[in-house]
């Protein structure tokens, strides 16, 4: 940790010594959810941000990538920097194209900036909903910046919890790009995956267009990551809810880590384990190829062969 910040009082590090995965990911895996932070020294957090967390470098980042198994990473600007891009940029370039970027941006940004971007591997901006992230989402700016990002063939990505969904859902539906939604719409997943909140999310995947991470178990649980005898899964109470989401629309799912993990409380996961979960919702070779590999391609790399 930079000596000019203090982490926020609990915060869990990231997991030090993660465990090789007993799943071998297919060769070409996108990793289309990971930040970095910091770190604090270089790349200074924001003033306005909400939590203060522990340094992850774009070198961190890139040795967990060799670790497990990945191929590719995208880089989702953390609120923790606000619309500073710097971090996540830097990252990107580091990675010698290995790499994409997701950024924060406010409506004024110039076209020279959104160019400046796009060369560096910007694909896509993250409107976040969750109030303990952001202070507000003015949708009138959030609209501005997605015309303005349209005609670069980005996306927006969304970050918002399902109880949410019925008040904002017109207005993504509005908006005139493709969406990308973080962590499959953040279920209650103590509530039946073939429930009526689960269900309405699916109808607004189906409308097209629209792509889902299969991401964060670790922050969807309540049960954790134990297994137990009888229920050999991780994050157990997750498991139907990805099943589904991929067997329903396996074209349009994608995949991801979240390293390193902000501001998780009840425990910071292996992230060894978290690879070893994918073959436990995505239960045959040709979903993971498509979850892993073919589909976060097609959103980040398109043309090109993963
Ligand atoms: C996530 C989740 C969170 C935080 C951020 O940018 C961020 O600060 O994304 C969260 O706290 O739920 O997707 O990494």
């Amino acid at each position: 940790m930079s000596a000019a910040f203090t982490k926020t009082p609990g915060w869990l590090d990231w997991y030090r010594n993660p465990s090789r995965p007993a799943f071998r990911l297919p060769a070409g895996t996108v990793d289309t959810h990971c930040h970095v932070f910091g770190p604090g020294d270089t790349f200074p957090y924001a003033p306005e941000r909400k939590y203060t967390p522990c340094d992850a470098s774009a070198a961190q980042l890139f040795a967990l990538r060799d670790h497990l198994g990945v191929s590719r990473n995208v880089i989702v600007q953390a609120t923790c920097h606000g619309a500073d891009n710097s971090a996540m940029l830097d990252a990107v370039q580091a990675s010698g194209g290995r790499a994409r970027g997701i950024a924060t941006v406010r409506p004024d940004i110039s076209d020279a900036e959104l160019r400046r971007l796009d060369a560096a591997g910007v694909r896509g901006v993250r409107f976040n909903f969750l109030k303990r992230l952001v202070d507000t989402a003015p949708t009138e700016d959030l609209a501005t910046i997605a015309a303005r990002i349209a005609p670069l063939g980005w996306h927006v990505v969304l970050y918002f919890e399902a109880a949410d969904l019925g008040d904002l859902e017109d207005f993504f539906t509005a908006l005139p790009t493709p969406l990308v939604i973080d962590h499959m719409g953040r279920p209650d997943v103590g509530l039946p995956a073939d429930g009526p909140e689960f269900g309405r999310f699916l109808r607004f995947v189906e409308r097209g267009d629209v792509w889902v991470k299969v991401t964060c178990p670790e922050r969807l649980t309540a049960t954790g990551p134990a297994a137990l005898d009888g229920e050999p899964h991780p994050y157990r109470d997750v498991v139907p809810f990805a099943r589904r989401m991929i067997e329903e629309f396996p074209d349009a799912v994608i995949w991801g880590t979240d390293w390193p993990h902000p501001n998780l409380k009840s425990h910071m996961p292996d992230d060894g384990l978290l690879v070893d979960f994918v073959p436990q919702v995505a239960v045959t070779a040709e979903q993971r190829q498509k979850l892993l590999v073919d589909n976060p391609m097609r959103l980040y790399w398109p043309g090109e062969a993963g």
